[in-house]
C-alpha cells in the first residue's frame, strides 16, 4: 500500500500495487539521480541521502507517473522529472522543520535533519536538494525534441516552487499569519500556495511533457486543484487526531503555534464535508476528460487522499 504513516487505511489491492510500481520507479530514478554518500564532501551527500530516503509515500512523483500513465507517456526517462519534484518537496520539508520555522524534531518517524547533520548541513543539504531538481528538469528527457516542453516545464516548477505565486510565498504567509488570519479567504490563499502549486505542478508538468492539448491540461490542472486541498484539509486534521506513530511527526502542532486550519475555522466534521465535496469535483474534472483517458487511478488516487482523514 502507499506508504502512508496512517498504516489503517486500505485501498484495494489493485490499487495498492499500481501505488507502489510507480513508487518503485521514482525511487529507482532517486538513487540513480543523487550524488553517491561517499562522494566528497560526504557529509552533504549522506544529509541528502538521509532525507530522501527516510520514508515518504511519494504522492507527487506517483501523481506525476500516473498522469503519464494516463496519457499514454512512457518515456524511458519519464521517472527523472518526477524525481525532480519529489527533491523539492524534501528540500521544503528539511527547512521547513528547522528550528527558524517549524521546529521540529521528528519527520517521516525519524529525527529531522538538522538533529542528526546539524542545522548548517540542513539548510546545504535543501538548497542542494533544489538545485539538483532543476539541473535534473533542464535535462531529462535528454532528447532534442523535448527543449521546448522542458523549458515550460522548468518555468511552471519554478512558480510552483518560488514566490509570489508558490510555496514559498505560502510558506511565508503561514509563518506570518498567526494572529493575523482568520478567514477562510486567507485560509485556502495559503494552502493554496504552500501545499497546493506542487501538487498541481506534478500533474501539469507530466501533461506538458506529454505533450497534453490544452483541454486535457484544463481538467488534469481542476483535478489537481481539488486534490491540493483535500489533501490539506486531511492534513489538517491529521494534526489533530492522529498519533506521533500514525503521523510520523509531532502532531498538534498548528493548534499550538495558533497556525489557522481547515478544523480550526470549520471544526473536524465540516472539515471532513469539505474534504469530501472537493475530492467529488476532482472526480468531476476526471470524468470531464471522457473516455479518450484512462483515469480510473487518478481518481482512486483523490479517494485515498481522502480516506486518510477518516
Ligand atoms: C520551507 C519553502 C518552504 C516551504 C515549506 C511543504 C511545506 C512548505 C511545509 C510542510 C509543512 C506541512 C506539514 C504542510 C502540510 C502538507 C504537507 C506538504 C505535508 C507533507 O507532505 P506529505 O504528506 O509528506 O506528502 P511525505 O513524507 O509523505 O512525502
Amino acid at each position: 500500500m502507499p506508504a502512508d504513516k496512517n498504516g489503517d487505511i486500505r485501498m484495494n489491492e489493485a490499487f495498492t500495487r499500481q501505488w507502489d510500481a510507480l513508487r518503485d520507479e521514482a525511487d529507482h530514478a532517486l538513487r540513480r539521480c543523487l550524488p553517491a554518500e561517499d562522494t566528497p564532501p560526504a557529509v552533504i551527500h549522506r544529509a541528502m541521502a538521509y532525507s530522501v530516503f527516510a520514508g515518504g509515500k511519494r504522492l507527487r512523483a506517483v501523481l506525476f507517473l500516473a498522469v503519464a500513465d494516463a496519457l499514454g507517456w512512457r518515456h524511458p526517462e519519464r521517472a527523472r522529472p518526477a524525481a525532480a519534484i519529489e527533491l523539492i518537496h524534501t528540500y521544503s520539508l528539511i527547512h521547513d522543520d528547522l528550528p527558524a520555522m517549524d521546529d521540529d524534531d521528528l519527520r517521516r518517524g525519524k529525527p529531522t535533519s538538522h538533529k542528526v547533520f546539524g542545522e548548517a548541513m540542513a539548510i546545504l543539504a535543501g538548497d542542494a536538494l533544489l538545485t539538483l531538481a532543476f539541473q535534473l528538469l533542464s535535462r531529462y528527457p535528454d532528447d532534442r525534441g523535448y527543449v521546448a516542453r522542458r523549458l515550460a516545464v522548468i518555468e511552471e516548477v519554478a512558480r510552483a516552487a518560488g514566490t509570489p505565486a508558490g510555496m514559498v510565498a505560502g510558506q511565508v504567509l503561514d509563518i506570518t499569519a498567526p494572529g493575523q488570519a482568520t478567514g477562510p479567504d486567507r485560509l485556502h490563499e495559503i494552502h493554496r500556495l504552500k501545499t497546493g502549486a506542487m501538487i498541481r505542478v506534478s500533474v501539469r508538468a507530466a501533461a506538458l511533457l506529454a505533450g497534453a492539448d490544452e483541454r486535457t491540461l484544463a481538467r488534469l490542472s481542476e483535478y489537481s486543484e481539488a486534490l491540493g486541498l483535500a489533501f490539506q484539509i486531511t492534513d489538517d486534521i491529521l494534526d489533530e487526531t492522529a498519533s506521533p506513530q500514525a503521523l510520523g511527526k509531532t502532531p498538534g502542532k498548528d493548534r499550538q503555534q495558533g497556525k489557522l486550519t481547515f478544523p480550526r475555522l470549520y471544526g473536524l466534521e465540516q472539515s471532513r464535508n469539505l474534504a469530501g465535496r472537493t475530492v467529488a469535483d476532482g472526480l468531476a474534472a476526471l470524468d470531464a476528460l471522457g473516455g479518450a483517458v484512462d483515469t480510473a487511478f487518478l481518481a482512486d488516487i483523490a479517494r485515498f487522499v481522502l480516506a486518510r482523514g477518516h
